[in-house]
Order: C-alpha cells, then sequence, then structure tokens
C-alpha cells in the first residue's frame, strides 16, 4: 500500500474526525469540489451519545451505526466524477467505513473504508481500502494518516493488475493530495479565527 497523507494538523483531534467523517460543511465543500454528487447514506440513524462517542458540538447528526462487534459502520453511495480519460466520465461508487471500536473519543480515531467503482473498467476485480488514523497530539493538535491500499477480488493477469493498480494510484494520489491542501486551508482559516496564528 501507500501513505498518502502523514501530517501534523493545528486542530483537535475531535474536530479532524468531525470535519471528515461527519456531515460537515467541510465535507460537503470538498465533496462539491471533486464533483461528488448524489450521496446518500444507506443505513439512516441518528447518532445516540455512547460510551466512546458524543456527536462534537455543532452537530448534528451522523449515521454511524452501532455494530454487535462494538464497532460502528456507515454505508455511503454517492457518484463520483473521473478525470481518467481511459474511463468514463462518471462512477457510482459504494463506501463502507469501519469505526472501529478502540477509538476513544477526542484521543484516537480508526477508520477503515472499502470504495467500490462501480461502473469502471474491470470494476469486478478491485476495490480499494483506505485507513484513515487519527491521533490526539495536544489539545489542539493532531496526526492524520492516511494509508492506502488496492485490493484485489480476483486475480487478473499481470498485464490488466499492473494497468489496474497504475490507474488507481494516480487517482487516489490526486484526491488525497487535495483533501491534504483544502485541510491546510482549513487549518489556516480556523488558526486565524482564534487569533493565535
Ligand atoms: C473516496 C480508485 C480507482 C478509481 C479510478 C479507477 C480507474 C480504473 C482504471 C481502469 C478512477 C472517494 C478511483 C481513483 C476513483 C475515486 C475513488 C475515491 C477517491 C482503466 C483499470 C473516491 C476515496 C476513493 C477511493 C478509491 C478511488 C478510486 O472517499 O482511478
Amino acid at each position: 500500500g501507500r501513505l498518502y497523507v502523514n501530517r501534523v494538523f493545528r486542530f483537535s483531534a475531535e474536530k479532524m474526525f468531525e470535519l471528515l467523517f461527519t456531515d460537515s460543511y467541510f465535507a460537503r465543500r470538498f465533496m462539491d469540489a471533486r464533483k461528488i454528487t448524489g450521496m446518500s447514506f444507506v443505513f439512516i440513524c441518528a447518532v445516540d451519545t455512547n460510551l466512546y462517542f458524543e456527536p462534537a458540538a455543532g452537530a448534528t447528526s451522523t449515521s454511524w451505526q452501532r455494530e454487535a462487534s462494538g464497532s460502528m459502520k456507515r454505508s455511503l453511495n454517492y457518484t463520483i466524477t473521473i478525470s481518467n480519460p481511459l474511463v468514463g466520465k462518471f462512477s457510482t461508487a459504494t463506501e463502507n467505513q469501519t469505526l472501529y471500536k478502540e477509538s476513544r473519543q477526542g484521543h484516537y480515531y480508526l477508520v477503515d473504508s472499502e470504495v467500490y467503482t462501480h461502473d469502471v473498467p474491470y470494476h469486478d476485480y478491485f476495490y480499494t481500502l483506505n485507513h484513515y488514523c487519527i491521533i490526539r497530539n495536544s489539545k489542539h493538535k493532531c496526526r492524520l494518516r492516511i494509508y492506502t491500499d488496492v485490493k484485489y477480488k480476483k486475480q487478473p493477469w499481470g498485464f490488466v493488475k499492473s494497468f489496474i493498480t497504475k490507474n488507481s494510484w494516480s487517482g487516489l494520489e490526486d484526491y488525497f493530495r487535495h483533501l491534504e491542501s483544502e485541510l491546510l486551508e482549513e487549518e489556516a482559516e480556523l488558526t486565524q479565527g482564534s487569533g493565535d496564528a
């Protein structure tokens, strides 16, 4: 796999989780910028106050749902816009996210996400596994790490496999670089707002 993001940001771990994994203004704006449309949650339920998570201040509800294992899951469906000329312009996608029960509010958040792109060539061969790790550094700092792997459901021949891998890495690289730069912009805005830049 590959490590796409590994950096300390000047906001709390809780804030980072809220930005990336709740229905935040940041997440909506980023999806608009990436032309990701038609977002729908397969399971919708308000998060209740529980041992590990309370909705962050200001966040109304998320769609995380508690599993028997103690971890939380949610599943998103959306349409992505693709800039790779080898592929059609759009694809529907399903993203299954797991928030591991080892996560501790405000300290440590571990989210795995499996992304299936349904309308690209060879879509029945592969999916993408993203590991997001948010670790508290101090009260107002956290580290975000995003590690990604392309996984195979069936083994294609070598040529096809390297074709899929190469095209996936380049799309992912572009996406996470953009995400990182938007987060840095958000950081600049937040630090300005609090007057301690
Ligand atoms: C999520 C991985 C591969 C896919 C794409 C496929 C090319 C297939 C090439 C043929 C277009 C938002 C990607 C990048 C689309 C976007 C996906 C995103 C960025 C010719 C073999 C969508 C994270 C994510 C995961 C996987 C990405 C796809 O939050 O190259």
